[in-house]
């Protein structure tokens, strides 16, 4: 556990800011809660950086680098803060897969690669250790981000013979996508010095833009919540999710060693699940799986706003969360960031009715077994409940907490109608996993390398099926 955000919680209370005392995006020196770039450009309004890289997949609203695989980790130290941690340590805790450090669940690559469903596959190159010209106290203790602007400068230049950072523009549109600078020791002072936080480094080395960047502590152990949380940041645009509880890593500040999932709906938005679009002329009934489709409604009067919601369960990176069900999302991307609590690009519809959300930035509420849609908590949404929908839309018949849950749309005639499956590849914490078919009959394993074996040698007809795995992580996936 990083002591220094609880240090920072008790100096924010007293001086009675209400700014979350954990990672920043920082723009020109001044903490913004949103990419100004990022924003303009998906909104068509021109962009003060490069484009984000078009959508493969997914809805295309935050940054899709699709062809990401590397970045650089740049790591330094200083004469009154030495390394305690090798490079070979930190090569590990970034890569590895199955990393461990005391409760540290997986490494960097194992927390993407889980959430992603096997789509994103980071690796970061280490360079260093460099030794930096000043005592940490010295960045530390400069105004605003001047400190972190110094050390960036240096490590830029010290690194650049060796670094080629033309390797790190994954989608060769001309600006990297994943430069990280990871220092020894701890973050000492919110927003200030070197404080955890993502800018951009804007110069242009080996024929490339280096873009955002990532700047984070090592700390006392090498745990995942704030290199990823930064990295969320710098590789994908995502803003803070204030006033969003602990639904999402980009959210509260759950657990270090094991933090929370990226929400569905940024994981749809990267086409890392699978999406059902609802209309108001749908009358049907789906079923809904953790880790599987989520269902989206989008506003017929505005194509940036939108309903979302999927199965969302407690186990495994989703363990934070104190219930499980249905979880109902609204998004609307005019909004940019989360600046208030009622200004939220992206807000949990809380099933209770209570809003209890928009009332505290962080850290309580996290969340709530009330939160969720199912029956008998609640088992509708329409025009006439409350929380209220929207634009026409109904779900109803929402059913008990499961593995498979039920739920219908509409307000005609109801045709069952199976949710289509779409290949998402495999993934595998630890394998082999067991495969089912969509009536529950266990029909063979899935191997960690995605290959398919059937029971007693049998082969397994193309289709959808489910492999579920330890970790009761489930996949959707058509044998082939
Ligand atoms: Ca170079
Ligand atoms: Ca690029
Ligand atoms: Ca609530
Ligand atoms: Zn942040």
């Amino acid at each position: 556990m990083v002591h220094s955000w609880k240090t920072a919680v008790k100096i924010l209370v007293i001086a009675g800011i209400c700014q979350p005392a954990y990672s920043l995006i920082v723009w020109e020196g001044k903490v913004v809660t949103e990419w100004p770039d990022q924003h303009l450009a998906a909104l068509g309004k021109g962009s003060a950086g490069s484009p984000p890289a078009k959508a493969a997949a997914g809805f295309g609203f935050y940054s899709h680098p699709n062809a990401l695989t590397y970045g650089v980790t740049m790591i330094v130290d200083f004469s009154d803060r030495p390394a305690v941690f090798t490079a070979a340590q930190i090569t590990d805790w970034l890569n590895k897969p199955g990393f461990t450090m005391g409760s540290t669940k997986g490494s960097v690559h194992d927390y993407y690669y889980e959430v992603s469903n096997g789509q994103l596959d980071l690796e970061n190159d280490v360079y260093g250790y460099y030794r930096a010209q000043h005592p940490k106290s010295w960045y530390e203790g400069l105004p605003g981000y001047s400190g972190s602007d110094s050390l960036v400068k240096e490590m830029m230049n010290y690194f650049d013979p060796s670094v080629d950072f033309s390797k790190y523009d994954n989608d060769k549109n001309g600006t990297t996508e994943a430069i990280n600078f990871v220092y020894a020791g701890s973050g000492q002072t919110f927003a200030q010095g070197l404080w955890p936080h993502s800018g951009n480094v804007g110069q242009t080395r080996d024929g490339v833009r280096v873009g955002r960047y990532n700047m984070s502590d090592m700390g006392n152990s090498l745990t995942l919540y704030v290199f990823c949380h930064e990295n969320g940041h710098m590789i994908f645009g995502w803003p803070d999710l204030y006033w969003f509880g602990d639904y999402c890593i980009m959210g509260n500040r759950m657990s270090d060693v094991n933090p929370e999932a990226v929400n569905d709906f940024y994981r749809a938005d990267q086409g890392w699940i699978p999406t059902v679009d609802i209309t108001s002329s749908t009358n049907a009934r789906y079923r809904v799986w953790p880790n599987g489709t989520g269902y989206r409604y989008v506003n017929p009067a505005k194509t940036q706003e939108m309903f979302f919601w999927s199965n969302v369960k407690n186990t495994g990176r989703w363990s934070n969360l104190r219930g499980r069900g249905i979880l109902l999302y609204h998004f609307d991307y005019t909004i940019g960031g989360n600046t208030s609590g009622t200004q939220r690009s992206l807000y949990v519809v809380e099933a209770d009715g209570n809003n209890a959300m928009a009332g505290a930035q962080w850290p309580n509420p996290g969340s709530a077994a009330t939160d969720f849609y199912y029956q008998p908590n609640k088992s509708e949404f329409s025009s006439s409940t409350n929380p209220a929908s929207l634009w026409g839309l109904r779900i109803y018949n929402i059913s008990a907490i499961a593995d498979t849950m039920t739920f219908y749309v509409g307000t005609g005639p109801i045709a069952v109608r199976e949710t289509k499956l779409q290949m998402v590849r495999p993934v595998l914490s630890s394998g082999p996993a067991a495969l089912f078919n969509l009536m529950g009959a266990r029909v063979g394993m899935l191997g960690r390398n995605g290959k398919i074996l059937g029971l007693d040698g049998r082969s397994i007809a193309p289709g959808n099926y489910i492999a579920r795995t330890p970790g009761d992580i489930y996949s959707f996936m058509t044998a082939h």
